[in-house]
C-alpha cells in the first residue's frame, strides 16, 4: 500500500510517524511553543532529525472547546512555517479544515492536507479535487471542536465512525479524487468517550476494511490521562505504548508530539516482527 501526495509516493509497508508541530497559542500540549517561526522551524528540523516520516503543520487548536480563528489568521500562522518546512526534504501535511488555507498551501507545493472536517467545508472538496497529485486525510468527527463533547453517543461507535469515513471516501472519489491519495482517521478523542477510543482501537481491524490506509493520533490525549491518572506533561510513555498498540493493530501512520521516542519504539516493534535490522529505517 502507498499514500500518493503532491511531491511523495510514500511507501507504507512499514510504519510511518507524522510530527506534529502547532503553530497556535492554544493547542492543548505545544501551544505557543512553536508560535513564532523561528520556534517552529527549529522544531521541524529537530523532527526531521529525529526522523519523522512527515510534518503535520496546524494553525486551528481543535482540542474541545476551542474556537476556530478567522481564515486569514489561520493563514497567517501556517504560511511561513510551512514554506522553511517545505525545504526540509520530508512530506509535508497542513492540518487545516480551511478552503482558503487549503488552496494557498497548495499553491506553495504542501503535500498533505489533514482535514479533521473530512473536506466538509464548502469549497474544500474543490481544493482538493482540483489538485492533481495532492494526499489527504480525513477524520471522523461529529459537530465542531466547541460542541463535540456534548455528541460523544453512539449505538455502536465502529460502525458508525466505518460508516462515515466510507461515505467521505466514496465521496471524495466521486469528486476525482484517486483512492491512492486518501488516509482514513478514526478521529480519537473527536466527540468520543474514553471507552469509545478504546472500542476503536480495539476493533480497529474494522476500520481497515475500508481498504485505505489509517491514520491514528493518540498522542497525549484524554483518555491516555484516564488509563494512567496523570496530566498531559506526563504522558510520553502512555503516548508511545498507544503508537505502538494502533500500528500492532495494522495502523500505517501515527500522529505524534514525541517523535524521538515513537521512533525508537517502532524500531524496535518492526525489528521484533521481522527478526533481523534493517538499515535504513
Ligand atoms: N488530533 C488533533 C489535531 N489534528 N488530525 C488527525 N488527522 N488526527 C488526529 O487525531 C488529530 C488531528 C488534536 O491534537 P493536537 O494537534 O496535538 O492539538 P490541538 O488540536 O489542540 O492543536
Amino acid at each position: 500500500m502507498h499514500w500518493q501526495t503532491t511531491r511523495f509516493t510514500i511507501d507504507l509497508s512499514r510504519p510511518r510517524v507524522m510530527g506534529i508541530v502547532n503553530v497556535t497559542p492554544d493547542s492543548f500540549f505545544d501551544g505557543g511553543r512553536h508560535a513564532a517561526l523561528a520556534a517552529a522551524v527549529a522544531q521541524c528540523e529537530a523532527q526531521v532529525a529525529a526522523g519523522v516520516d512527515i510534518l503535520d503543520i496546524g494553525g486551528e487548536s481543535t482540542r474541545p472547546g476551542a474556537v476556530a480563528p478567522s481564515a486569514e489568521e489561520e493563514l497567517a500562522r501556517v504560511l511561513p512555517a510551512v514554506t522553511a518546512a517545505l525545504t526540509l526534504g520530508v512530506p509535508v501535511s497542513v492540518d487545516t479544515s480551511e478552503p482558503l488555507v487549503m488552496r494557498a498551501v497548495l499553491d506553495l507545493g504542501a503535500d498533505i492536507i489533514n482535514d479533521v472536517r473530512a473536506l466538509r467545508r464548502p469549497g474544500a472538496l474543490d481544493c482538493l479535487a482540483a489538485h492533481p497529485r495532492a494526499g489527504v486525510c480525513l477524520m471522523h468527527m461529529k459537530g465542531e471542536p466547541d460542541t463535540m463533547n456534548a455528541l460523544a453517543s453512539y449505538g455502536d461507535v465502529v460502525i458508525e465512525v466505518a460508516a462515515f469515513l466510507e461515505q467521505r471516501l466514496a465521496e471524495v472519489q466521486a469528486a476525482g479524487v484517486a483512492a491512492e491519495r486518501v488516509v482514513l482517521d478514526p478521529g480519537i478523542g473527536f466527540a468520543k468517550s474514553a471507552e469509545h477510543n478504546l472500542a476503536l482501537l480495539a476493533r480497529q481491524s474494522e476500520l481497515l476494511a475500508l481498504g485505505r490506509p489509517l491514520l491514528v493520533g493518540w498522542s497525549r490525549k484524554g483518555t491516555l490521562g484516564r488509563l494512567t491518572g496523570r496530566p498531559v506533561g506526563g504522558r510520553l510513555v502512555a503516548s508511545v505504548a498507544a503508537a505502538l498498540a494502533a500500528v500492532a493493530r495494522g495502523a500505517a501512520i501515527v500522529r505524534v508530539h514525541d517523535v524521538a521516542a515513537t521512533v525508537d519504539a517502532l524500531k524496535v516493534w518492526r525489528a521484533a516482527e521481522r527478526g533481523f535490522l534493517e538499515e535504513d529505517f
